[in-house]
């Protein structure tokens, strides 16, 4: 018998792959949401059956999308913390310590935005790619420090999240110059930062995050603009203490074919031809050499030295957020 999973869960999942909750830090707050979700609506009747669910729930959550580890960080740290013999301490417990997990979340990155904005002088240009709300928190700290910043924002193919960005940048007074993602080199040189978030830090610094992060990080260094990252200690990933690779999530063809001369055929679902492969990586990896620091809520480091920060955390690694 299957364990029963909240329908809340389900959508959480379902908006969760469809991107309707997205970026690193956000998905990471919707699954604790949805775990205590569960825990409230469950009808389980035994220890036992409660704890199925909820690592049913987890595995539904995990299943949605593959690259952000704070995903999966923030899974295994509600699972650890369900604590009880009965049903209903269970249920007080999951419940108490998601919504830690999100105040916590939510105080980092506040954190981490005071710590970033040390490396934003007055009048300084960032320029940002995809939208970050960790990147966003380190420009909002900025100007409540009395500095004026300006941006130059990356539309960012295919999902033009550079517009989010633009348009969370103007509501906090920031003027935004908005570029189309080929136009990046060429206004690097009007650009003091690029200031990017991440979905995943390796052990050895690389950065992963999306698509195009990579090529950006590479320009900036050949211009001279310093590249820095803005990711709070969920996005560290603890399974590349050990070697592991991050994999890197692959997206529907049909993100890339919408809204150009292949439209008819992507809205049928269908390849166009079959000559034609339509290849559309969410992410990238940029490595150490590229990137001159990631911002935590534990200060900044040098991405070669991230790895003691993550000694620090995890000490040891798991393999699933559930194998407590
Ligand atoms: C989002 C993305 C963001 C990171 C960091 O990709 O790459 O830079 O997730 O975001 P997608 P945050 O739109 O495919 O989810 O700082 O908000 O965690």
């Amino acid at each position: 018998e299957t364990p029963d999973i909240a329908p809340v869960v389900e959508e959480t999942a379902t908006d969760i792959a469809d991107m309707e909750v997205r970026g690193a830090a956000t998905i990471a707050d919707a699954a604790a949401a949805a775990l205590a979700a569960q825990a409230q609506r469950s009808e389980a009747d035994s220890s036992e059956a409660f704890r199925e669910e909820l690592e049913a729930a987890a595995s539904a959550l995990y299943e949605t999308r593959p690259t952000a580890v704070s995903l999966p960080n923030a899974l295994r740290y509600v699972l650890r913390g369900v604590e009880g013999e009965t049903v209903e301490a269970m249920r007080e417990s999951t419940v108490a310590r998601a919504e830690a997990f999100r105040e916590d979340l939510e105080q980092a990155q506040e954190t981490l935005g005071e710590v970033g904005a040390n490396r934003l002088r007055d009048g300084d240009v960032v320029m940002t790619h995809c939208h970050s709300t960790d990147a966003l928190a380190c420009v909002e700290a900025a100007i409540e420090d009395g500095k004026e910043i300006e941006a130059i924002v990356k539309e960012t193919r295919p999902r033009l999240q550079g517009h989010i960005t633009a348009s969370e940048l103007r509501s906090m007074g920031v003027p935004v110059t908005l570029i189309v993602d080929n136009a990046a080199r060429r206004y690097l040189d009007e650009a003091d930062h690029v200031l990017v978030g991440a979905d995943s830090i390796a052990a050895d610094g690389s950065v992963i995050n999306k698509i195009g992060t990579s090529g950006l990080a590479v320009n900036a260094r050949e211009r001279g603009v310093p590249v820095m990252v803005a990711a709070q200690s969920i996005k560290l990933h603890p399974d590349t203490m050990t070697g592991h690779t991050v994999e890197i999530e692959m997206r529907d063809e049909r993100e890339v074919l919408e809204e150009t001369a292949y439209a008819d055929v992507a809205a049928d679902g269908d390849v166009p031809d079959d000559g034609l492969t339509v290849e559309n990586p969410a992410f990238d990896v940029t490595p150490p050499r590229h990137v001159d620091a990631i911002v935590t809520e534990h200060g900044q480091y040098p991405p070669e030295s991230i790895v003691m920060l993550m000694r620090d955390l995890f000490g040891e690694t798991t393999t699933d957020p559930w194998a407590v």
